[in-house]
């Protein structure tokens, strides 16, 4: 089998442990012969992310906190990149169980800023990497487009997210550079675990979804194999759903 991506280079960002979707992609990216540069938020999770770097065969693990601009701007020295995956979002756990209208401002911002502003920064600060054109994608879920309980907050976020992909799509594309979004199903990820009847999510989905089940971070990656790879050269500014089918279903 040739490899998909053999020769490019993808930086990573928001490997937090080896449920991260980031983590699952870097395996799938180093499979098809990608070099991978990984990156974590904060020194608190420096060993755990070096280690998983080490698995993967990363040529490089470093900090870059996406509110952080020295930490974007310093991205730049890593050479040429071919693909970037932005897989990093957060809001405060109380704004995912207590009723959206009861958002603080504060909340509200932080949820933006980090899960949709900093795509726009991140794309910014990479844009300048890809000469040669490139690849960039993001994670989002179907809170954005529909209410789903509990999802609140980020479903405001992961909508401007969305709306983002579209307008750096837009800009980039003269460059060659494609920004596009997977929106994955339900997974039982780190970020998933306490949140408040998250296992019902689950049963749910794997009830009505078309393939009667699931999804789970390999499936997601490779649709990030995909778009990184050349295969996917006309794809740009699009959201793909790999959520096995959930998203179709009227009831
Ligand atoms: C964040 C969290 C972003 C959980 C996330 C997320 N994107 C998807 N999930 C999982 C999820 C969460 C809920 C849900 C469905 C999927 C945790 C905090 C950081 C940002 O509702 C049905 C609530």
């Amino acid at each position: 089998m040739p490899q998909l991506l053999e020769g490019k280079t993808a930086l990573i960002l928001g490997v937090a442990n080896k449920w991260s979707l980031a983590y699952a992609i870097a395996q799938a990216f180093r499979r098809e012969g990608a070099s991978l540069l990984l990156t974590y938020q904060g020194e608190r999770l420096r060993q755990t992310a070096e280690g998983l770097g080490a698995d993967a065969g990363a040529t490089n693990v470093f900090e870059c906190d996406v509110t952080n601009d020295d930490h974007l701007n310093g991205l730049r020295e890593h050479g040429k990149l071919d693909a970037v995956v932005h897989s990093v979002a957060f809001a405060n756990r109380e704004d995912l169980s207590r009723p959206f209208v009861e958002t603080s401002r504060a909340g509200y911002l932080l949820a933006q800023e980090v899960s949709a502003y900093s795509m726009v920064a991140v794309a910014r600060a990479t844009a300048a990497m890809m000469s040669g054109g490139g690849s960039i994608m993001t994670l989002t879920y179907l809170g954005a487009e529909r209410v789903v309980p509990n999802y609140n907050v980020m479903g405001a976020a992961k909508a401007s997210l969305e709306a983002c992909v579209r307008y750096l799509a837009s800009d980039l594309g003269p460059s060659n550079i494609r920004v596009n979004a997977i929106s994955a199903g339900p997974i039982k990820t780190a970020s998933a675990r306490g949140i408040k009847d998250f296992s019902t999510v689950l049963e749910k989905v794997a009830v009505r979804a078309p393939l009667r089940r699931n999804c789970d971070p390999a499936e997601v990656a490779d649709t990030a194999v995909f778009l990184a790879s050349d295969l996917g050269r006309g794809v740009t500014g699009n959201v793909i759903f790999v959520d096995a089918g959930f998203q179709i279903m009227g009831l």
